[in-house]
């Protein structure tokens, strides 16, 4: 145990210490200690970015005291279990300011920044994120470790330290071009590297038997290749709470950096080979979001942080008096989707071959280690691996997977006997075409919860994807709709609704969000409405100015702005958008008067650089402004802008000025969406389907409140099954026909007929996402939209209802369910109900 007597204070407000001290004073003496005697810079000649890594290091002291400090909590304490997130990708967003908000001492360090002649802004605005992740699901990683701090529960999340995380998305000539991403070049201030808690991973080779003294039968993995993972830790702080935890992200290097036998006979390249082939693996995020490519990298990627991470655990538990078989009485260990799920096997591994733990009694920790969270239906993005390749990069954990397997499909035919197609079905190892194993199941298999991530698409797992585990094992499965950090997407990013909110509501709903429904009286005040559209406005100014430098573009911040950003996905309908769009610009150009209401249409998101429909997608968007901004007829009422590079820092921005959020995915494809949350708790009205926590949305801010539109799930379903013609959709729309001939007729693309044609004969033949059969339904919504934009006061009516009665998409709550449901742990890691 470490000496808690050792540990710094964390001081008071107002004790005046450089090390912790909160003050401005404090502050800007730490500051400038940084950028002298850290830096060697005299405050006269430092760069901005000099100050920006001094004014982020004297944050991280202060964050890094209370990570020990909460450390120390948890070595003392007798019991209770401790969250391990695994997730390839966390998409964490800047973390200065977010960071001083958690801390409480945004002002006070604008104050000593300015006693330096320095803007907090600036620095803020100098900010490089890590994008190390591709969306929603990298998102919601990082959301859930910032309620897991601020609910002072122990968590530690695991993944990879990226060199090169998503590409940075550049528009040229209207397509998407993509530029590697470079968030480590000007230095990372806010992890550290650990190199002295490095441990092996090893790859290849092959197994051997063999009888141990007691006379067992054992196996050992003699492997043909072992790469280092060095952790590097960032803090992770409550929001106004002391817990502070860690993301402890893994950068592989060679085991030894030269290979003097091949230095010494003058082969210099070969000496550094090795170092080279081991770097790779934590050289680049995979930019897709939806359908795996089966590289043997990604395998790679996958079970280096993994085993990085069970050992770092099972290291930390042992070593504080634990035994092998009480694991899953100190971890609770959540699959964010497959990606880690090589962790099942990689436990039992360690658990029989290094621990000699029987094979019943292993699997027994294991099932109560793990939850498995599932993001998706879409058929094609589930996981599965050649078992060839597998075999060859991880030959112990495929024996272990044969063996779970034998034992599952065994327990199948004892519940179902002679149900052979059922035991195909649910076997780990799909053997139609090449062999392979599928993750899902293995998955499922060894954790004892599995969930989905809103109520409908837990529904349709149940009775869709997974209805084979379900009949199984019921008991395993629950939902857990997600939810973002009221921190991060409101405090930080839209503090003129944040300081509104708090002089309404007083200042707890950060953390208690069901808090905001103290406002719903308010949604009758006249004047409170119009200091809330005083709000919106200036967010809308703000994000014109920016929306007019990076792009060329002029918009009218009185315009209504109609935001879709999310990563490009044919589901995702950003297509469908488009024709509505096209659809009005058609009404004015056959009558110009038109007495329309002024609009600003945003998009951002990026394609997944080899998805060829995605990126038409971009250049149709794109087409489409330059078609219509510009148009004399269009007389400026309608502007479309596509905003390059969305990320967290740019959604930032972009939610606070949304008026209204599009969420128009084909009933049935969005799990659940997260920045339908993130625009409603910023005041914009939604406009969806009934998909994902879409309906969660509905229900709660109430039906009256919400633009709804398209075919239900179950609609959707009877329309394929029944034969959904869209070419006979076209044909009876005489709007939808004349919208996508302008596609067609290449007068977006410069008189370039073919360029949208694989597009439209896509939507015309196939339409798989039922962007045709959504059309009309989507387009009487958006005049009802209009229409209520024209009474502003019934609008901001509905914005304040929506943001009061938000509450349930905190993902504080989400975190709560999780730990009710799955994890069974309480603050500071007691245990609850149900608990292993
Ligand atoms: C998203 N999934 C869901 N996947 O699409 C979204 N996939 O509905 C949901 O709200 C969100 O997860 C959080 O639950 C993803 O973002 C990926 O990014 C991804 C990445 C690699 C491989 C597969």
């Amino acid at each position: 145990m470490f000496p808690s007597v050792s540990a710094p204070e964390v001081s008071s407000e107002s004790g005046h210490d450089v090390r912790t001290g909160l003050d401005a004073a404090s502050l800007s003496q730490a500051v400038c200690d940084y950028l002298y005697y850290f830096q060697g810079r005299h405050p006269a000649t430092a760069s901005r970015n000099d100050f920006y890594l001094a004014t982020a290091y004297a944050v991280r002291d202060r964050l890094f005291q209370r990570g020990v400090q909460s450390l120390d909590a948890l070595l003392h304490r007798p019991d209770g279990r401790t969250v391990a997130y695994l997730s390839a990708e966390f998409l964490m967003g800047p973390q200065l300011a977010a960071n001083l908000v958690n801390l409480g001492i945004h002002d006070a360090m604008r104050e000593a920044l300015w006693r330096m002649d320095i803007r907090l802004e600036d620095m803020i605005e100098h900010e490089v994120e890590p994008g190390l992740g591709n969306g929603g699901l990298g998102r919601l990683a990082a959301c859930y470790l910032d309620s897991l701090a601020t609910l002072e529960i122990p968590a530690i999340g695991y993944g990879i330290r990226y060199e090169f995380g998503i590409f940075s998305q550049q528009i040229r000539d209207g397509w998407q071009v993509e530029l590697t991403d470079k968030w480590l070049h000007l230095g990372y201030p806010w992890e550290l590297a650990r190199p002295e808690r490095a441990v092996a991973v090893r790859f290849g080779g092959y197994t051997e038997p063999y009888t141990d003294e007691d006379g067992r039968y054992r196996v050992r993995w003699i492997p043909g290749e072992i790469v280092k993972g060095v952790p590097h830790d960032t803090p992770i702080l409550g929001y106004r709470v002391k817990t502070c935890n860690l993301l402890r992200l893994w950068r592989a290097e060679a085991v030894q950096t030269f290979d003097f036998s091949a230095f010494n006979i003058g082969d210099y390249a070969r000496a550094v080979e090795e170092q080279v082939t081991s770097e790779t693996i934590s050289k680049v995020l995979y930019p897709n979001d939806a359908s795996p490519q089966g590289k043997a990298l990604r395998l790679k990627q996958q079970y280096f942080f993994v085993a990085c991470a069970i050992q770092d655990m099972l290291r930390a538990h042992l070593r504080f008096g634990g035994r092998p078989e009480t694991f899953h009485k100190r971890w609770a260990a959540q699959l964010n989707d497959t990606h880690p799920t090589v962790a099942v096997p990689e436990l039992m591994r360690l658990l029989l071959d290094d621990h000699g733990l029987e094979w019943e009694e292993a699997w027994d920790v294991t099932q109560k280690t793990f939850g498995y969270t599932n993001h998706t239906l879409l058929p094609e993005a589930l996981e599965t691996w050649p078992i060839d390749l597998f075999g060859a990069l991880l030959p112990r954990h495929l024996e272990i997977v044969f063996e779970i397997n034998r034992r599952l499909c065994d327990g199948i035919r004892r519940v179902y006997p002679g149900d052979e197609d059922r035991v195909r079905r649910m076997s780990l190892i799909e053997e139609q075409g090449r062999r392979s194993l599928r993750m899902a199941n293995l998955a499922c298999v060894g954790s004892h919860a599995i969930n989905g991530v809103a109520a409908l698409h837990t529904e349709l797992l149940k009775s869709q994807v997974l209805s084979d585990w379900v009949a199984m094992f019921p008991e395993r499965f629950c939902n857990v709709t997600n939810g973002v950090t009221p921190r991060r997407f409101v405090v930080v990013a839209n503090p003129g609704l944040s300081g509104l909110l708090d002089r309404t509501t007083g200042d707890d709903w950060p953390v208690h969000l069901d808090a905001l429904r103290r406002l719903e009286p308010h949604a009758e005040d006249a004047e409170f409405r119009r200091r809330w559209r005083e709000v919106k406005r200036e967010n809308k100014r703000q994000l014109a100015a920016v929306i007019r430098d990076r792009t060329g573009i002029a918009v009218d911040p009185d315009s209504l702005f109609d935001i879709q950003v999310k990563r490009i996905h044919e589901y995702k309908r950003q297509h469908l958008n488009v024709l509505h769009i096209l659809t009005l610009y058609r009404r004015l150009k056959q009558n110009p008067d038109l007495d329309v209401v002024p609009r600003t249409f945003v998009f951002g998101g990026k394609a997944a650089p080899g998805y060829h429909v995605a990126k038409l997608i971009i250049k149709l968007i794109t087409a489409t402004g330059d078609l219509v901004n510009d148009d004399p007829d269009v007389r400026g009422r309608l502007k479309v802008v596509f905003f390059p590079n969305f990320s967290v820092k740019n959604g930032e921005m972009i939610y606070p000025a949304a008026d209204l959020s599009e969420q128009i995915s084909t009933a049935g494809q969005e799990a659940s969406g997260t920045g339908n949350m993130k625009f409603s708790l910023n005041g914009a009205l939604t406009i969806g389907t009934l998909d994902g926590a879409n309906i969660e949305i509905r229900d709660e801010v109430g039906a009256d409140n919400f633009f709804l539109f398209g075919l239900t799930a179950d609609e959707v379903r009877s329309a394929k099954a029944g034969g959904y013609h869209p070419r006979g959709v076209y044909e009876q729309n005489e709007e939808l026909r004349a919208v996508v001939d302008l596609i067609a007729s290449g007068a977006l693309a410069g008189g370039d007929a073919a360029l949208f044609r694989s597009l439209v004969d896509g939507l015309l033949w196939h339409d798989p996402f039922m962007v045709l059969a959504d059309y009309q339904s989507y387009v009487d919504c958006q005049t009802r939209v209009a229409a209520l934009w024209r009474d502003p006061d019934a609008w901001s009516r509905m914005s304040i209802l929506n943001v009061a009665r938000m509450g349930k998409f905190s993902s504080d709550r989400s975190i709560r369910d999780y730990c009710e449901r799955v994890w069974h742990v309480g603050p500071l890691g007691v245990p609850t109900e149900g608990a292993p």
